[in-house]
């Protein structure tokens, strides 16, 4: 079979209600969910998109579908339930930086089931992309994706993973238990610093990769806050430092740096390419608030590398 996409993604997209100001009763509307937000980001860059999951059929859910035609993203295969609701959740601010609260508790994301994967259409994709948010938010929905892995890899697929762990989601040990089974499912892994080191138990970047590495991941592209990134494979170690900007919200930015690397690895199969124009676009999605709207287009990636000095 040939491949008619690049990349598809599997997980929950919840509305966002992004807090204006720290202190303020007043929250913008707009788009969030890792594997949406991973999603968006690499159709951004250029890359062909398919991303799978349950709606609520409500408003929300016509809102979700209407941001992904206008992406470019295929979403032909993505149900939506009439008995439960799309999720929810509210960022705010304050000195320590944001903080998220849900209401996805039974959302139809949730509700998903092996059974009902388009095993077809997810096998006609070069790679499949899914995280631990999406395991974490139902014992369903963890069965779904690993069944989506198996389907993946029977076909030849890659896999990509982003454990992106969430405390309030589900215990650490359980956390850790199936985040390190995935890993061993997966060729690239796109873990942020903190989780990495709450899994682990390791706080070295360096170690931490040679952990994931060790469990069978062909690439660790490891990110590190205003510190840039890290980027492991077995014979190769790829530092690229962070950029100074102006950020107001980080929400999104390790969701935009999956996306990103992922389409400019499959474009190009460099991972200093794919580090550099993700390193990059991360740092350009923390000048804006929300986790959609700041993820930067191709040429707004190219502009800001220009201006940086940096060739990629
Ligand atoms: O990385 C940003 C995401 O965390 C946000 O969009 C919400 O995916 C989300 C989640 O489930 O926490």
């Amino acid at each position: 079979m040939s491949a008619e996409l690049d990349l598809v993604a599997i997980g929950e997209p919840l509305v966002e209600f992004n807090q204006t100001r720290p202190g303020e009763p007043a929250y913008r509307m707009g788009f969030g969910g890792d594997s949406s937000n991973c999603a968006i980001a690499a159709a951004r860059q250029g890359a062909r998109v398919g991303y799978w999951t349950a709606l609520g059929a409500d408003r929300f859910g016509d809102a979700f579908l209407r941001l992904w035609k206008s992406e470019g993203i295929d979403a032909s295969r993505v149900l939506r339930r009439p008995d439960a609701p799309t999720g929810i959740y509210f960022v705010t601010h304050d000195a320590e930086g944001h903080h998220f609260s849900y209401y996805r508790e039974g959302s139809a994301a949730s509700r998903m089931r092996p059974g009902e994967l388009p095993e077809e259409w997810l096998a006609s994709a070069r790679l499949l992309h899914l995280s631990g948010i999406g395991q974490a938010i139902s014992t369903s929905a963890c069965d779904t994706l690993f069944r989506a892995i198996e389907i993946a890899r029977a076909h030849g697929r890659l896999v990509s993973y982003d454990p992106n762990y969430r405390a309030r989601l589900w215990p650490l040990p359980r956390a850790r238990a199936i985040v390190e089974a995935t890993v061993a499912l997966s060729d690239i892994v796109l873990p942020g610093l903190d989780d990495a080191r709450a899994l682990t138990g390791l706080g070295d970047p360096d170690a931490i990769c040679d952990r994931w590495l060790g469990l069978g991941a062909t690439i660790v592209a490891l990110t590190l806050g205003a510190d840039g990134c890290l980027v492991a494979t077995a014979g190769t170690r790829v530092r690229i430092p962070g950029h100074r900007v102006e950020a107001v919200d980080a929400t999104g930015a390790g969701d935009t740096f999956d996306g990103v690397f992922l389409a400019e690895y499959l474009r190009t199969g460099d991972i200093r390419r794919a580090a550099v124009r993700a390193n990059a676009a991360a740092a350009l999605a923390t000048t804006g608030f929300g986790a959609v709207d700041p993820i930067p287009r191709r040429d707004a990636v190219d502009r800001f590398l220009r201006e940086a000095g940096e060739d990629a």
